[in-house]
């Protein structure tokens, strides 16, 4: 008898332990941004698989000037599809943490590497062009653009977890996302923007007056000018999203494409996470666990937004049928292009006239 106690005292010491010493996040209260929430139309549904099976979760695409469409997949590969309809396996990185990416207008492909930092992938290999700034490592860089000076914004999502802890980031609730900027003059990569709540898509505008920032945890997307007299203000592009923004892309008449994920750790049914400290300590303890609560597993969606801030329309699959978990989407050619972080194909889907 006393020797079940002990052990029982002893398993009970150590799940203690585990739960409030151990556990690597020190937990916020989130107080949720309220949500606006849109009709579905399951128009993912209807999307045409390209490269089924041959794509690990393609969590962003670029076009280039020639057409050629790029991907990067979590088996480190740099795929793209060529105009014939062929794909090739162009380069491959010692990665499986390749996210955002962007084609340049010197013919060479910018490639946000959650563990590296940013790279450039051309003709003659791989360079690091940022592992640090402020004599601090690079962790978590999101996505990535150029501007027409040969700049590069790119997004930190979290300094204090990494890629395959993204869960845990969202679970503390704390804003540590960065804008960062690469000067490709001087090869010096600087702070824009500081506390973001978890940093992820970045485009720039027709004109490159400004560029849009999103901020996955906070449901909203940031506006910060580059130009004029507003030069170095951040205001707010949109808010209340229906869910959190994940990559952002210009679309050819000047609107933006928005991957909105459901992060079911937050709204409704499970927002009592977030409201109390103890039960995120236990959530995360258990990661599997917390993953398995985040509704993006289970549904897609993205939005258009107009340069003013308003959504245009949207498209959705509310089961997860077709897609889930959809990260990003390009529009190219009349056609939409939906990378994912839990599909093997890019999505394919012809646009009409909103
Ligand atoms: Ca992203």
């Amino acid at each position: 008898m006393r020797t079940c106690s002990g052990i029982l005292i002893v398993s009970a010491l150590a799940i203690a332990i585990q739960v409030f010493v151990l556990l690597p996040i020190s937990p916020d209260l989130l107080h949720l941004p309220p949500t606006s929430s849109i009709p579905s139309n399951s128009k993912l549904q209807e999307v045409n698989k390209l490269g089924e099976g041959i794509l690990k979760k393609p969590e962003a695409i670029a076009v280039d000037e020639m057409g050629v469409l790029y991907t990067a997949t979590r088996d480190g590969w740099i795929i793209r599809l060529h105009r014939n309809g062929s794909w090739e396996n162009w380069r491959h990185i010692e990665s499986d943490s390749l996210l955002g990416i962007t084609a340049t207008t010197a013919g060479d492909l910018v490639v946000c590497d959650a563990e590296k930092g940013l790279l450039k992938v051309g003709e003659d290999g791989v360079t690091v062009l940022a592992s640090h700034v402020n004599g601090a490592k690079i962790s978590f860089a999101d996505d990535v653009i150029e501007s027409a000076d040969g700049s590069l914004f790119f997004s930190i999502a979290s300094t204090k977890f990494g890629f395959h802890n993204w869960h845990l980031a969202l679970l503390e609730g704390k804003s540590n996302g960065q804008l960062l900027k690469y000067n490709s003059s001087s090869k010096e990569t600087s702070i824009l923007l500081d506390n973001l709540g978890f940093a992820n898509g970045v485009a720039l505008s027709t004109d490159q007056d400004y560029l849009i920032i999103c901020e996955t945890m906070k449901f909203r997307c940031l506006k910060h000018w580059l130009k004029e007299e507003k030069k170095g203000q951040t205001e707010v592009f949109i808010d209340n999203l229906p869910g959190g923004p994940d990559n952002i892309n210009l679309a050819p008449d000047g609107s933006f494409w928005i991957a909105v994920l459901d992060i079911e750790l937050f709204p409704k049914t499970l927002e009592f996470v977030h409201r109390s400290r103890a039960i995120k300590h236990f959530f995360g303890c258990f990661p599997k666990l917390s993953k398995w609560t985040v509704g993006a597993y289970n549904k897609a969606m993205v939005i258009n937004v107009a340069s003013d801030g308003k959504i245009v329309r949207s498209f959705d699959d509310p089961t997860g049928k077709v897609m889930s978990f959809v990260t990003s989407a390009l529009e190219f050619e009349n056609h939409l292009y939906l990378g994912s972080l839990n599909c093997d194909f890019i999505g394919k889907l012809q646009l009409t006239t909103p």
